[in-house]
């Protein structure tokens, strides 16, 4: 038997797993759901409804993208050192980052008709700016990858949020001056993983 991974192909936090999930990898089944008509085997298995959601052989199931991404890793003994190379001080409060504040802002930016917020989503974009990108292009002029010269699991975790913030508004992004966070995005974008981790599968 196989993991079954509930995934929803644009969500970045589902794309993180799918990345972790290749490049330790580990077999899963994809099931693309529909966010609006979740399936009840996946709201059987996690009530919450978010995606991803990890379902064992074993029967375990795994809720959160970072705990899909430590197994990933752990369970396959982090062989090449992705998980490991990620603990670094830097690489977790970037990630950390990410997922509190940076996340927040892009909410407001990317969809400001959701939240009744009067900064506006210009004001979003900015703080967006200053809490992640700006500390992401501090770290990656010094070294290629969060992780050294050696991507880590820190840049996986980030890079889908990144590309979301990006492509917003993409001329706007592109006139920022962030070109080693530029370059480092496009490698990511390019890169043969994340082409794998996009491959559309069907709606079950
Ligand atoms: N903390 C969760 C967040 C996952 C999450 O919020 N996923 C979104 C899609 S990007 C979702 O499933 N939202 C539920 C919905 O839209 O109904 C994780 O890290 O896995």
């Amino acid at each position: 038997m196989t993991a079954v991974l509930y995934t929803y192909r644009r969500c970045p936090y589902a794309m993180r797993a799918r990345m972790a999930l290749l490049l330790a990898g580990v077999a899963y089944q994809a099931q693309e759901v529909s966010l609006r008509d979740k399936p009840p085997a996946l709201l059987a298995v996690s009530p919450k409804g978010t995606v991803p959601v990890l379902l064992l052989p074993t029967g375990e199931v795994l809720e959160q993208s970072l705990d899909i991404m430590r197994w990933a890793w752990v369970s396959t003994h982090d062989v090449d050192g992705w998980w490991a190379r990620a603990q670094s001080p830097e690489a977790q409060q970037l990630w950390a980052l990410c997922d509190a504040d940076f996340k927040h802002h892009l909410d407001r930016y990317k969809y400001p008709q959701r939240y009744s917020d009067a900064l506006g989503a210009e004001h979003h974009a900015r703080q967006a700016v200053e809490v992640l990108l700006k500390p992401l292009e501090a770290q990656l002029k010094a070294q290629a990858q969060l992780g050294g010269a050696t991507a880590c699991a820190a840049d996986i975790g980030i890079f889908p949020f990144v590309r979301q913030f990006a492509a917003v508004q993409p001329d706007w992004f592109e006139a920022l001056p962030l070109p080693a966070l530029k370059a480092w995005l496009a490698g990511w974008l390019q890169s043969p993983l994340f082409e794998r981790a996009m491959v559309k599968v069907a709606k079950s």
